[in-house]
């Protein structure tokens, strides 16, 4: 497992935490968090010479859908889109959007729904988790410091590795905090590297006691999916894939043609989710 910010990395070797800089042109690279890489220990400090390959690879598209995918998290299990109930708003079509990511990298994908001690708009939360639950991803509904909630998310996670992802804001941190025992500052760390306005995060598995990991990602304002096609993006709403089996036309992209079985056959709001993003990944 590897924890990268900017230039160097800490890596574990035998679980022992090196200190290591990368070799230039990294194969298999950039490394994130997570990654399984080759490191040479000989000249005193690492020198990280190689990205092994990955199981699962969860990224989002840099700047835009179209343009080029950008890699958050290596080798994670499970990724738990993290939404509020209220403050910030709840945003369906945002977490669409990181669940399309989570099935287009391979990994098991679940909701975890925080804050429901604020005030909230229960008839929403409500059907949401329906919907969600309807479509086959485990559902939590809670309070990030709600001993319960967190037991609940520790039980979902079992043994495995988990991703924790969502806005800022919406209590990943505060989950981290619970499942691991371990505060990482509340607002995640992001540095300036050079002086540019590229930002980096340092994002890294930490492991829970009894089992299991947990990275508490960046919280972005705006997520875009990584490049794919209609094919890969039909294949992030398990539902709609499995409506297609009724469409009239093989290849129907479920953009309004004729005989195609989607609509009435899925959430409307879903739908919605897929056909945007269908928009925005064909020119
Ligand atoms: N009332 C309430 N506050 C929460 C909950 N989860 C997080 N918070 C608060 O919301 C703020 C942001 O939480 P944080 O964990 O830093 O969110 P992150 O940006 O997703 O990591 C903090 O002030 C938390 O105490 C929750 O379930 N209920
Ligand atoms: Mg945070
Ligand atoms: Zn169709």
């Amino acid at each position: 497992m590897i924890r990268v910010a900017g230039p160097s990395a800490t890596v574990h070797v035998d679980g022992t935490p090196v200190e290591a800089s990368f070799t230039p042109r990294l194969p298999g690279g950039p490394a994130v968090a997570g990654d399984r890489v080759d490191v040479d220990l000989r000249a005193g400090t690492g020198v990280v010479k190689a990205v092994r390959p990955r199981r699962t690879l969860l990224s989002r598209g840099e700047f835009s859908t179209r343009n080029r995918a950008r890699p958050l998290v290596a080798n994670a299990d499970l990724l738990i889109v993290v939404a509020a109930a209220a403050d910030p708003p709840f945003r369906p079509r945002f977490v669409d959007r990181y669940l399309v990511a989570g099935e287009f990298g391979g990994l098991d994908c679940a909701l975890v729904i925080t804050k429901m001690d604020l005030s909230h708009d229960a008839e929403l939360i409500a059907r949401a988790a329906q919907v969600y639950g309807d479509v086959g991803y485990p559902v939590i509904t809670g309070s990030s410091d709600d001993p319960g909630t967190v037991a609940r998310v520790r039980d979902l996670i079992g043994g495995r590795a988990a991703a924790l992802c969502g806005h800022s804001g919406v209590g990943k941190s505060s989950l981290t905090r619970g499942l691991t025992g371990v505060a990482r500052a509340v607002g995640d760390v992001s540095r300036r590297v050079g002086k540019g306005r590229h930002t980096t995060t340092d994002p890294r598995f930490i492991p829970m006691p009894g089992g299991g990991a947990v990275v508490d990602t960046a919280g972005v304002r705006t997520f875009y999916v990584p490049p794919m096609d209609p094919e890969d993006l039909a294949h992030g709403f398990p539902e709609i894939q499995a409506a297609a089996a009724g469409c009239r036309f093989r290849g129907c992209r479920h953009g309004g043609e004729a005989g195609c079985a989607v609509p009435g056959n899925v959430s409307p709001g879903r739908l919605d989710s897929y056909r945007r993003l269908l928009a925005s990944i064909v020119t």
